[in-house]
């Protein structure tokens, strides 16, 4: 009998009420059959309706909680989330060269939907220097692509220059999530991610909810991708499917909370 499941690592930070962060993280790898690991890179404050604040990690942390990780298990596939400060990102890209992680999802968390800083600028400018060459895939949303490239994306043509600035700092592949962006698409009910593989271009549409139950929803995307990709599938496979997953979980968000609530990571199928 082969129980082997694939592994997956998150290095994000720990949102309590379980919506975002390593716990939605966790969640997500669990509903796609792969085993979940976890390392806390920042303790936040928070429930549905707001975040209150952050106790980051040290670097040193970060890396006496992943070093034994790997030296234990083949980490099939991994991703970063919330990484505060830069002495957390230097720390990261130093585990990932160390290690020679490849299949590595960069979620470039910058802020939270409730507007809460959850990096400083320093911190940026070493995410866009030290990780994005080394992962495999950055997944900013249209605010953060924004602060990211210093390109504010006004029209849906604006995609194509922020991720090409993006590649110009070193990710070898975007996806855009258009989420945040644009009534037009409101309208038609239709949420655009442009997934930028190399220089191929492909758009991605989703069906767009009219809802406020959105909390960790950036989390989950990147996890499941994350998930994909240790299952072996290619990376635009790994996207599309779980652009499918999160729909799906957004569709059948339990509305737990008094605001934005958490969604549906186990679905109710799995
Ligand atoms: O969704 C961005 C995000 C990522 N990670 C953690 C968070 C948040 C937003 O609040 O708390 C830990």
């Amino acid at each position: 009998m082969n129980n082997k499941l694939p592994v997956c690592l998150s290095i994000a930070g720990l949102d309590p009420s379980g919506g975002a962060g390593i716990i939605a993280d966790i969640k997500t790898f669990s509903a796609h059959r792969c085993y979940g690991a976890a390392v806390v890179t920042s303790v936040t404050f928070q429930n549905t309706m707001g975040v209150f604040g952050s106790e980051s990690q040290s670097a040193s942390s970060v890396v006496q909680q992943t070093q034994p990780i790997f030296d234990d298990f083949v980490v099939d596939a991994m991703k970063t989330g919330m990484l505060p400060t830069r002495e957390v990102i230097e720390a990261v890209a130093g585990l990932i060269k160390k290690n020679k992680a490849e299949k590595v999802v960069v979620d470039p968390v910058v802020r939270s939907t409730s507007g809460f800083d959850l990096i400083d600028d320093a911190a940026l400018q070493a995410m866009i220097e030290l990780l994005f060459p080394l992962a495999l895939l950055v997944t900013p949303n249209v605010p953060e692509a924004n602060r990211i490239s210093g390109i504010e994306i006004r029209s849906e043509s604006d995609f194509d220059k922020v991720a090409a600035r993006l590649r110009e700092v070193g990710a070898r592949n975007v996806l855009l999530k258009g989420g945040h962006f644009d009534a037009s698409s409101k309208d038609e009910r239709i949420a655009r991610d442009l997934l930028y593989l190399g220089d191929t271009k492909l758009v991605l549409e989703g069906r767009y909810f009219e809802t406020t139950a959105t909390h960790g929803t950036g989390c989950t995307l990147a996890a499941a991708i994350t998930a994909n990709l240790a299952c072996g599938k290619s990376l635009e496979t790994a996207v599309r499917d779980a652009k499918t997953y999160v729909n799906e979980a957004i569709r059948t968000a339990p509305g737990i909370g008094k605001g934005h609530s958490p969604i549906n990571q186990l679905l109710n199928s799995i």
